[in-house]
């Protein structure tokens, strides 16, 4: 009886861009559950709708006259149920009559709301007691696209993976460190340069993507150097915004080249021997499973992932699966809309040795969920900002969960 949800709640709030979203409350018997939804720069086209027409007001109107009369009696633990519900209630393939949002700020409220009543820890609500594993944080240190303004690098994320860390909180001071030693070999390179950050508290330098590399490369090797373990490079190449379809070319506009398909996979091979890449997302267009189903065979020692590609969606990951297209995926709950969808496309992943890669979003509210889904369902690494405080949110509720957790919190085995 204590999960009975007694009332919902839902209004307007601002995330990290200062854009409006959705906050939802679910009050049970004997707990409280509130998730707010993150949002999107560079979206997928195969991502459900954000909101309804009529915006996050009329997300808000939908919950109270149409989804909180239902869920009001449920039990907050009926999480398949209550997700289920969501999209009957929805009616459409896409979450566009309730918007994605919506659904994803319910079902982890409700999710938040079970585990308050029974007082747990989300994490452990979701994992049971053989949930311990730490993820690896891959952060963000340099970046552009759609994630800055003005001549930055075309690639939209420079990431650090501190793959040899041995507690969480390690791994976490690693990535700060790399950042902090970023920004002084950006300095040394442009006396220009006056500090600014993207969206995600990534630095944003008007450099080209080679100095970009070359930097960050660097800031890598002296701090793993310093530090006595590994910390090393990675990128999210968002390529569906370089894609241009009726050139069938990727447009790198501010460096000023071309690429085609084939010359595309060449580069992103050279990258990845002449920067020991450990880890590339969206290194092609959202609908080139070929490519890179091309580009997993050939690159060794390198996770290849799929955020536009796979969208979050168990369908779009059986199509990877069954091509052999990539060996890592990027997990958004707001890509899908509810928990369950999530779940699924996670265990699909780890059926056939994808990475699943739990991921904040560009635009971000202070809410830490994605700590506890990164513990709980049992993702070996989390994506998500160094600095910028919705992003330490998260990375401040994992070195928690990691105390919660005393002896029996382990770093995840992550094989790459
Ligand atoms: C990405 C994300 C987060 P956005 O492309 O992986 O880094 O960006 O939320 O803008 O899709
Ligand atoms: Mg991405």
């Amino acid at each position: 009886m204590a999960a009975i949800i007694e009332d919902v709640k839902a209004r307007k709030i601002f995330d990290s861009r200062g854009d409006v979203t959705i906050e939802v409350e679910i009050i049970t018997a004997e707990g409280l559950g509130i998730a707010s939804a993150p949002s999107g720069a560079s979206k997928g086209k195969a991502e459900v709708v954000a909101y309804p027409k009529g915006g996050v007001e009329e997300a808000i109107r939908k919950v109270e006259e149409l989804i909180a009369p239902e869920l009001i009696g449920m039990s907050a633990d009926e999480q398949e149920e209550i997700d289920s519900l969501l999209h009957e209630l929805d009616g459409t393939e896409n979450f566009m009559n309730i918007g994605g949002n919506t659904a994803y700020a319910i079902s982890l409220a409700v999710a938040d709301a079970a585990a308050n009543s029974y007082g747990m820890p989300l994490f452990q609500y979701l994992g049971g007691h053989l949930a311990c594993q730490l993820p690896y944080p891959l952060g963000n240190v340099l970046g552009g696209g759609r994630h800055a303004l003005g001549k930055v690098p075309d690639i939209q994320e420079f990431l650090v993976l501190p793959l040899g860390a041995k507690s969480f909180i390690a791994a976490a001071e690693a990535n700060i460190n790399v950042h902090r030693r970023v920004r002084d070999l950006l300095v040394k390179a442009d006396p220009n340069f006056t500090g600014g950050r993207g969206d995600e508290g990534a630095w944003a330098p008007r450099i080209s993507n080679e100095m970009a590399l070359e930097i960050v490369s660097r800031a890598c090797e002296e701090v793993s150097n310093e530090i006595g373990f590994e910390c090393r490079l990675g990128l999210d190449m968002a390529s569906s915004t370089l894609w241009n379809p009726e050139k069938q070319r990727y447009i790198y506009a501010n460096e000023g080249v071309e690429r085609d398909a084939g010359a595309q996979i060449e580069y992103v091979l050279s990258l990845i021997e002449k920067y020991k890449l450990v880890y590339v997302e969206d290194p092609l267009y959202e609908d080139d499973f070929e490519g890179f189903h091309e580009l997993t065979l050939k690159a060794k020692g390198c996770l290849i992932c799929g955020d536009d590609l796979f969208a979050t969606n168990e369908k779009r990951l059986k199509v990877g699966v069954e091509m052999k297209a990539g060996n890592a995926v990027i997990i958004k709950v707001n890509q899908v809309g509810t928990l369950t969808d999530s779940l699924k496309t996670i265990m699909l992943a780890k059926e056939n040795n994808y990475i699943p890669v739990i991921s904040h979003r560009s635009g971000e509210t202070t809410s830490s969920h994605i700590a506890h889904l990164a513990v709980g369902f049992g993702c070996p690494i989390i994506k998500t900002g160094v600095v910028g405080g919705e992003r330490l949110a998260k990375i401040n509720e994992l070195i928690y969960i990691e105390e919660i957790l005393n002896k029996r919190a382990r770093m995840a085995r992550l094989k790459i």
